[in-house]
This record gives C-alpha cells, structure tokens and sequence, in this order.
C-alpha cells in the first residue's frame, strides 16, 4: 500500500510539473560476477571476481542511464539487488530530475537510516540518474557539471594493483611504466613489516625514479602496529599510505597521521558526505579518496568533495574510473584518478589510458554502454 502511495505522489509531482522533463519509465536490475585479471588480495581479503549489479534507468525521453555498483562479496548480491528493485520501483513516474528524485528518496529512508546497503543502491541510482540526466541533454557528463573538455580531456591516473609478491609487483610496475603511469600503488599488510619493507623496495628498485609509490594496507593494522610501520616507511618518499587502520577509527588514524611525514590516506569506505565531513574534521587524513558506491554517486561526490575543497585537501577516487574521471575534472583538489579494470570486460568502450592520464570520453553521458554479450556470460 505504502509503495503505491509513493508511486502516485512521484507519479503526480510529475503530471503537476507538466511535460518539460522527461520521466522514469522503469529500471532493470541485473546481478553479475565479472571475473578479475587474477584474484585480487588485499591485507583484509581476497576476491577472485567482482560481484555487481548493473543498474539500466529507462526514461520516457528514450535515454537509458547506466550504472554499475560494486557489492565486494557475492554474499551482499542478492540483498542489494533486491533491495535496488524495490526502491526503483518507486521511481515509475518521477521526473527526470537526479537531485529532486534523490532527496525524495533519502527523505522517505530517513527513518531506516540508509548507510550501509542502502547507501550503496541510493549511490547507483543517483549515478544512473546523472548519466540519463547528461545524455537527455547531449553532454558528457563533465561538460554537464562545467568542465571544458576541449580544453583538457584527460585526468592524471595510478595504476592500482594488489597485494602480490616481489616478482609480481616488478611485473605490474613495469606494466604500468610503459603505459606511462607516473603513480603505482600496491597493497601491503604482510605478516612482517620486514617483508612490507622488501616488497617496497623492489617496486622502487623496479620505478628507477620514473615514478612514484603508493600503498594500501587496507585497514589491517593496530593503531600502535600502524605507527610502527609508517614511521618505518617514512624515509622511502612514498606519495601516500592508505587506510592503515580500522576506516572508521578517525582518532586513530589522525594518530597515525601525527606520526608520520608521509601523506595519509583514506576514505573509499566512508559513507556520504557526512561521514567524510566528520573524517576531515578530525584531521584523520592528509587525502581523501571517496568511492562512488558508498559516498552517494555524483551528489555524493559533489557534497563530499567540496567539503575537502574547503580545507585544500587533495581528492583522489576508490573505483569507479569511468564515472571518476567526468567527476575528477570539476573537483577542486584533484589529485590522482585509480586505474583499476574491474568493469572492462563488460564494457563496449573501456577508458582509455593515455601516457598515465585516463581520457574523458566526449559521449553524453558518463560514456560507458554494456557490452551486453559479455553481460550475459557474467550474469549471476
Ligand atoms: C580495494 C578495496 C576493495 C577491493 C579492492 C581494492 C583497495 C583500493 O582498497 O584502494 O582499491
Ligand atoms: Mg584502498
């Protein structure tokens, strides 16, 4: 009953508003398990795949939005599909309008509060609305924001990859080097800080100054162990160390912060813009790096960044390169976009990398379009 009542208000806000915005005709959820180049392993886990679900908004003006959302284990797929179908269901009707429909919704949750899974299909939806958004008007999704993408197109990126021996991370730096990558992260979080150590400076011995270092532990360190470990690879002129502890240890992590000379950095698991507000209030961090699926999309970026703006703190993303990019030219602070191919083998167009920077597609819209053939071979 609710959910009808919710439609019919949509529904007329919509008819009330008369024909001058497109509507949402109805949204298509599909569940898939892409696989990875090679299992990632991070200091907290290993996934040998990505599970996503694919998000398709289609509006009365004949543009589709997509977006695509992370759920980190198959075990959360199921939940946040179905909980994506029941809450675009209430969309039918609404007006094409991403920042009135997502505080209609954010309103209706408030009493449920949404972070956690919620956030998470709040954040696809709202990146789903933004690329129907910009595409109903004919711009990329930069342009629409107010970038002028003839005058720069590219953002400058870091390879990411995972938490791998000497002989892989020599592999993947000179990989990323002759792509022309100027920033390599990896992952550390060994059983010893000695083997963190070594891993460390193979990737450096490996870069012969062509580039710089960055790593993740992942949030797999003891305040104490965490301080330790970064006072240790303080003289190494790493560009950051993300996530050394618990993401929600803000005290801590301003500890670790204090300690230490080299930037510290964190936040793909903060969620929304509040949340982001209260890590840089605590000077938890030196950077912060918002993930789309949990900050709460393009508004949530929007929100968050220029909360970081306000206190000249560099923004850097987690994820979601393809929406990213449109994004990272109209933050200010922007500092470096992750390379990371999680969404690649269903994509008709991936990004494209050029000397270490991502270029900005010019279609409307964030520009990415399924390649419905391997969809179907991923599907859950
Ligand atoms: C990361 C987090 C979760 C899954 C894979 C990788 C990592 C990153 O923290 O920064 O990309
Ligand atoms: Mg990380």
């Amino acid at each position: 009953m609710a959910d009808a009542f919710w439609g019919a208000i949509m529904g007329e806000r919509a008819a009330a508003r008369g024909a001058d915005l497109p509507t949402i005709r109805a949204c298509r959820v599909r569940q898939l398990v892409v696989p990875f180049a090679q299992p990632l392993r991070t200091a907290s886990g290993t996934m040998p795949a990505a599970p996503m679900i694919l998000l398709d908004l289609h509006t009365s003006a004949g543009v589709t939005g997509h977006a695509y959302l992370f759920t980190y284990t198959p075990t959360a797929l199921r939940a946040v599909a179905a909980l994506c179908e029941d809450v675009t269901a209430q969309l039918a009707g609404a007006a094409l309008a991403p920042r009135q429909v997502m505080a209609g919704l954010r309103a209706r949750f408030r009493l449920l509060g949404s972070v956690g899974l919620l956030d998470m299909v709040l954040s696809a939806i709202d990146m789903a609305l933004w690329d129907a958004w910009a595409k109903f008007l004919g711009q990329p999704l930069a342009a629409l924001l107010g970038a002028d993408l003839s005058a720069n197109d590219r953002v400058r990126a870091y390879a990411s990859y995972g938490m791998e021996d000497r002989e892989q991370i020599v592999r993947h730096v000179g990989a990323a080097l002759e792509q022309g990558f100027g920033f390599v992260k990896i992952k550390i979080g060994h059983a010893s800080l000695a083997t963190d150590l070594e891993i460390v400076e193979a990737a450096l011995a490996a870069m012969q100054g062509r580039a710089a270092l960055l790593v993740d532990y992942n949030q797999s360190l003891s305040v104490a162990e965490a301080v330790v470990r970064c006072k240790a690879l303080d003289g190494y002129g790493l560009a950051w160390i993300e996530e050394p502890t618990r993401y929600d240890d803000l005290h801590g992590h301003a500890q670790i912060a204090a300690a230490v000379d080299t930037p510290i950095q964190l936040g793909e698991n903060l969620w929304g813009p509040a949340q982001i507000g209260e890590s840089l209030r605590a000077g938890a961090s030196d950077l912060m790096m918002p993930d789309l699926g949990k900050v709460g999309g393009v508004s949530g970026w929007l929100e968050a960044t220029s909360l970081c703006g306000a206190r000249n703190v560099p923004v850097s993303n987690h994820f979601y390169q393809e929406v990213s990019a449109h994004l990272m030219t109209v933050t200010p602070g922007a500092h470096l976009l992750e390379y990371f191919r999680m969404a690649e083998p269903i994509l008709m167009e991936p990004v494209e990398v050029v000397h270490g920077h991502v270029r900005v597609p010019r279609r409307p819209g964030h520009g990415m379009a399924w390649n419905e053939e391997q969809v179907r071979r991923y599907l859950a």
